[in-house]
């Protein structure tokens, strides 16, 4: 067991529906602790850094346009184990898989439009973190 951080977006379609404050319920229920938080609207530019991994698969350009259709909470969560926890508490990628207590479950729709991200590794959590917040945004 180690204390983690990881990186959660609320995704636009989840900021548009109002489900915000759902979704940050569900967090701190299941004990996460928020160090960082803010709303942005995406660039491509950003949005295309963001995924860039994903960049010569078949969905990049639609994911890239979801992605920068509206707003989305950035945050970033602490605690034991919290990367593979806020993946469980998420459910998989095809929101139509994903169980009816998980945040995709709840609050997607599909494989594309599944209403949050999560970091899937210690490395990426770093990565991706820090490409949205400063060691001056987040506490501790
Ligand atoms: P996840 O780690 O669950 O966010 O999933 P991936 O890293 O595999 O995919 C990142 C994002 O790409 C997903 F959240 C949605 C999008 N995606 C698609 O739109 N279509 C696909 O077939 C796979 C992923």
């Amino acid at each position: 067991m180690s204390i983690e951080n990881t990186l959660a977006i609320v995704k636009p379609d989840a900021v548009a529906a109002g489900s915000t404050g759902k979704i940050i319920d569900m967090i701190e229920s299941n004990g996460f602790e928020i160090v960082a938080l803010k709303k942005a609207h995406l660039t491509e530019a950003q949005a295309k850094g963001f995924y860039a991994v994903h960049s010569e698969r078949p969905f990049f350009s639609s994911l890239i346009s979801f992605m920068t259709s509206g707003p989305v909470v950035l945050m970033t969560l602490r605690g034991e184990n919290a990367i593979v926890r806020w993946r469980d508490l998420m459910g998989p990628t095809d929101a139509t898989q994903a169980g009816p207590d998980t945040v995709r479950g709840r609050f997607g729709t599909d494989i594309e439009k599944n209403a949050s991200h999560g970091s899937d590794a210690v490395e990426t959590a770093a990565v991706e973190t820090s490409h949205f917040f400063s060691c001056f945004e987040r506490i501790g």
